[in-house]
């Protein structure tokens, strides 16, 4: 039942996510602690949803270790954790932030957010009533929630799409309905609320199903295929240099890219992210 299948994910990834936040102290190595994260979800016998994003300080999102990467964390840092674990395509989103730093206000920030929100939730009620408990639980601790990120709905082997979540007030429209899977991940920052593009992108999913000509291109569509239109990450790749194919197929419209999001140099982002499914009274949070 995709009911169950939903709360064994949830589970799952909270359990794992939990780990995995413990994994992460000054001097240990960003591309260790998303394998041994993602090994985790392998060995449960779940999917692994998407590349574990690990994004630092002022990055908020789709950070993920490149093939390459020799970072590890530094105290001061404020590191997000987003996982995503799937079970027959039924996902669970889930997000935590460490702070190696003094400011766990700002961690609060975004999990009193992501709470206020969840208790509001239930069939009938906007997402605007969300958006608006968000943006009033981070304003009134000083911070800015980022306005430019949205929280969204779940479906099988779909990790976003309808309703979008809004971090901020004044955004009407959508009503929750019973059933509805979602994620509500309210960012909070020291920044400016705006997160931009970075020219740095580690994850790509597919997004139209056509043929492509070159070799490489094929190569990676084929191993790609498993996954269902689920994001991967460049170090996920066998296929040999598949830069210029990636960047190729990105034109071509075959493939989605997520570049880094990062607010201004020099800010904090703290992020929290619960996945829950609307019931008729309120909601069960499958990641809890
Ligand atoms: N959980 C994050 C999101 O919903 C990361 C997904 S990987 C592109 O955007």
């Amino acid at each position: 039942e995709v009911f169950e299948r939903y709360i064994q994910a949830g589970k799952v990834a909270s359990t794992i996510l939990r780990k995995g936040g413990d994994l992460i102290r000054p001097d240990v190595s960003l591309a260790l602690t998303a394998a041994e994260v993602e090994q985790m979800v392998i060995d449960a016998g779940l999917g692994v949803a998407f590349p574990v994003n690990i994004s630092l300080n002022e990055s908020a999102a789709h950070d993920t270790p490149s093939p390459e990467d020799d970072r590890t964390f530094k105290a001061g840092d404020m590191v997000k954790l987003d996982l995503g674990v799937h079970l027959d395509g039924y996902i669970a989103d889930t997000a935590l932030t460490v702070d190696l730093g003094d400011q766990n206000l700002l961690v609060e920030a975004s999990i009193a957010a992501r709470d206020a929100a969840i208790a509001k939730v239930k069939p009938g009620v906007t997402i605007g009533e969300l958006g608006t408990a968000v943006a009033a639980e981070i304003g009134s601790r000083g911070y800015r929630p980022i306005a430019n990120l949205t929280g969204h709905g779940l479906d099988q082997f779909r990790l976003h799409m309808g309703p979008n979540v809004p971090n901020v007030g004044g955004i009407g429209g959508a009503v929750l309905e019973e059933g509805m899977a979602i994620a509500i991940e309210p960012f909070a920052t020291t920044g400016t609320g705006y997160v931009n593009d970075q020219k740095r992108v580690e994850i790509f999913s597919q997004m139209a199903w056509k043929p492509v000509r070159m070799p490489t291109s094929r190569k990676i569509l084929k191993e790609i295929e498993p996954l269902n239109g689920l994001p991967f990450a460049r170090r996920h790749l066998k296929t040999p240099k598949p830069d210029l194919s990636l960047l190729r197929l990105v034109r071509e419209g075959v493939l989605h890219a997520y570049p880094v999001l990062a607010d201004v140099p020099g800010s904090y982002v703290s992020q929290a992210e619960h996945t829950m499914i609307v019931t008729s009274d309120g909601c069960v949070v499958t990641t809890a």
